[in-house]
């Protein structure tokens, strides 16, 4: 009984990790037809939601089935730990160890939700808000704060981990996803691109762009929007006349979905299917998640200045952890000591982070120079050389000293 939109699309009722790839090695990007009239591409006119605010389980649903409990379990844990990672890249901001941070606290059921609903191959284009996310993919947390803190690379190998540097240029990583998603289903893989993006950015043409390319092309995409109410101090009010921003899709020929993105059992249920459509060949997928920006943009910001704190409390009732927590206990699958055993595991991944960024980290100033191009200008020449002079003369004065 499922919405029109989607019924072509199975129902997946294994865990995100063991979600089979469907597609046969060869297939290639399809010539596109004419949708269906019957497909519907149109987001049901309310977000997908399977818990009620304080954790109560709402009547199961056909097209949704509940992930198992433990694929919750683990998003659980990983919500956990990622919480207590954001609190400390805070406070390192604070110590003067990180340049910026732009806090993901109020979205953990969507950071960790997106990660989990994907495979370890398949590929990932994360924004500046994405740190949370790639730590719950497994990233070490120093190499995710690389560029944070000042350096000029970011960190991580995206080749090794499947997952594009943290884009900073709105949008752009959209365009990103939608090339390499063709180009691996060109090569016969059926490899997902996952594209994070802001509510913000969905205003920026190469969302646009992206969407619909990843349409006409099928594209195996999914596009993720973290509608966190704000774009820096601009509310969503003053962003888009759209009803709602996975109504975006529904313009480009891509099925759309909103979901309630502090229900972490919601996010993991939709993300999941979501994926399983574009593996299974049917092109790209967006999903529109309603969540909320419990931090200022970032540390640099005051959000005090643009919304009321009445806002920012009636949201903390839909805190995504205490919702899973509370659902979980009900189900026998958390209890205290199950609690505390993470807490204890987030505090020694905070400790651990916080002592390595604490360590001096050693950069050559001169390596800036060296991977901008694959044969440099005339220009960067001149400029190396005149960097690695001023170098050699402040060591000179040190040594004289
Ligand atoms: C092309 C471009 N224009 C402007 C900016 C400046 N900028 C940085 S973050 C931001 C707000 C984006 O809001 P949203 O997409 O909702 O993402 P959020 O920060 O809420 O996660 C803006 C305008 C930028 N980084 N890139
Ligand atoms: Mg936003």
């Amino acid at each position: 009984m499922g919405p029109p939109h989607v019924q072509e699309v199975p129902a997946v009722t294994t865990t995100p990790q063991a979600v089979r790839r469907a597609s046969p090695r060869t297939r290639r990007p399809a010539t596109p037809a004419a949708p269906e009239p019957s497909a519907g591409l149109l987001p049901q006119t309310e977000p997908v939601r399977l818990l009620d605010p304080d954790g109560t389980p709402l009547p199961p649903r056909d097209d949704y089935p509940e992930p198992p409990v433990e694929a919750l379990r683990e998003m659980y844990r990983r919500m956990i730990v990622g919480r207590r990672f954001d609190v400390q890249a805070t406070a390192l901001t604070k110590q003067g160890r990180l340049a910026v941070y732009p806090s993901a606290r109020g979205q953990e059921a969507c950071q960790v939700g997106a990660v989990l609903a994907v495979e370890d191959t398949d590929w990932v284009f994360p924004t500046y808000r994405e740190s949370m996310a790639l730590t719950a993919r497994g990233i070490d947390p120093v190499e995710v704060l690389t560029l944070l803190r000042g350096d000029w690379h970011c960190g991580y190998d995206p080749t090794q981990v499947h997952t594009a540097p943290q884009c900073t240029p709105l949008a752009t990583q959209c365009v990103h996803a939608a090339g390499l998603a063709y180009g691996e289903a060109y090569q016969g893989r059926d490899t997902v691109a996952l594209a994070f993006i802001g509510d913000g950015a969905t205003s920026e043409g190469d969302f646009h762009e992206g969407v619909n390319f990843a349409a006409v092309f099928k594209a195996p995409v999914v596009f993720f929007v973290q509608n966190n109410k704000y774009a820096i101090s601009v509310p969503l009010s003053r962003q888009t006349a759209a009803p709602s921003l996975a109504y975006k899709g529904v313009g480009y020929g891509v099925p759309s979905e909103q979901v309630d993105g502090n229900d972490p059992v919601a996010v993991l249920a939709v993300l999941t299917r979501a994926v399983a459509h574009a593996r299974a060949g049917h092109g790209p997928f967006l999903v529109e998640a309603h969540t909320y920006r419990m931090e200022a943009h970032t540390n640099a910001d005051d959000a005090s200045r643009y919304r009321d704190a009445d806002e920012v409390e009636a949201w903390r009732d839909r805190d995504p952890v205490a919702r899973l927590d509370t659902y979980l206990r009900a189900r026998g699958a958390l209890d205290d000591a199950a609690v505390a055993a993470i807490a204890d595991e987030a505090e020694a991944y905070a400790a651990d982070l916080r002592d390595r960024m604490n360590t001096q980290p050693t950069v050559d100033p001169l390596s800036l120079f060296d991977h901008v191009y694959a044969e440099p200008t005339p220009q960067l020449v001149e400029q190396r050389e005149q960097v690695r002079a001023e170098l050699a003369a402040a060591r000179d004065e040190e040594g004289d000293a």
